[in-house]
């Protein structure tokens, strides 16, 4: 529908802009138009962070900018994470997820939101935030019985963080019993079968789907 379209495109520029009420409020008139939220992020919101991501890596917009786009991100999803927990019709704890950015990294965007997907879907998720250490994803991990890991890096500095994980988690012997998935912008197929993670999904979607299977959920 051309209204449909347009609203995307109100919505990504909002995110390009740094105009975190005027996303919000696209949010809110996505939810009275009954479209699917998970549309509204990714062919409307995401569609602007990326932008503003690849300027930013060209040299063409700046730190203030990307901060401002992250917080309008933010406040979109705020808005939308209601219209996402409708769509998981959650029955029966599937499992109990420990899930964080790494440590030296502050992006959570799409941590936060694989986390609310993954909570609709029926998992307990138990969500560290931002910048966590290895120490204390594993110490968590332990202190509520974890069936699986999630960890985001946005960084290509911090992505080896997810390596150091798992190798302490081998270490003590925690594997195979707990399962470890990796995700964020950098995160390729080939990077996680080389640091031995269970698997990535480039996005929340995938990453439910991917946490189904690798506890035997499907
Ligand atoms: C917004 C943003 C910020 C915001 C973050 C705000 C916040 N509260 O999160 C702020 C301004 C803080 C920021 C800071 C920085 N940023 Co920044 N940032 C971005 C940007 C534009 C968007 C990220 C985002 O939110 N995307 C939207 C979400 C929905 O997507 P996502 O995060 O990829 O998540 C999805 C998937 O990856 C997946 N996923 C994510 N996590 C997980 C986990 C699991 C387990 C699974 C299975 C899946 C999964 O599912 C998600 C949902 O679909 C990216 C550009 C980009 N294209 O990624 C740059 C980007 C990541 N940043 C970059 C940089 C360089 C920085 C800074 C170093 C800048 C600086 N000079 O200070 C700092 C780093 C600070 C730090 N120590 O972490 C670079 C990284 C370059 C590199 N190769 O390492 C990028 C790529 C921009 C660029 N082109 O240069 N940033």
């Amino acid at each position: 529908m051309a209204e449909t379209e347009e609203l995307y495109k109100q919505m990504a520029q909002s995110i390009i802009d740094g105009e975190a009420e005027q996303a919000v409020a696209l949010a809110q008139k996505s939810i009275e138009l009954q479209i699917n939220p998970l549309d509204t992020i990714t062919k409307g919101f995401v569609t602007g962070v990326s932008y503003i991501g690849e300027q930013f890596g060209k040299g063409e917009a700046f730190l203030p900018e990307l901060v401002m786009a992250g917080e309008a991100m933010k406040a979109a999803i705020a808005t939308l994470e209601p219209e996402l927990i409708k769509l998981g019709q959650a029955r029966e704890v599937l499992g109990r997820v420990v899930l964080a950015t790494v440590e030296g990294d502050i992006h959570e965007i799409g941590k936060t939101l694989v986390g609310t997907m993954l909570s609709a879907s029926g998992f307990e998720v138990y969500d560290l935030g931002v910048d966590a250490s290895a120490e204390k994803i594993i110490g968590k991990a332990i202190e509520v019985n974890a069936d699986l890991i999630g960890m985001s890096a946005l960084l290509t500095t911090t992505m080896v963080r997810q390596r150091e994980v798992i190798e302490e988690l081998d270490k003590e012997g925690l594997r195979p019993r707990i399962k470890v998935i990796v995700g964020g912008a950098p995160i390729t197929k080939d990077w996680a079968e080389k640091i031995k993670a269970d698997g990535t999904s480039e996005d929340a979607v995938g990453a439910v789907k991917l946490a189904k299977q690798l506890l035997g959920k499907e």
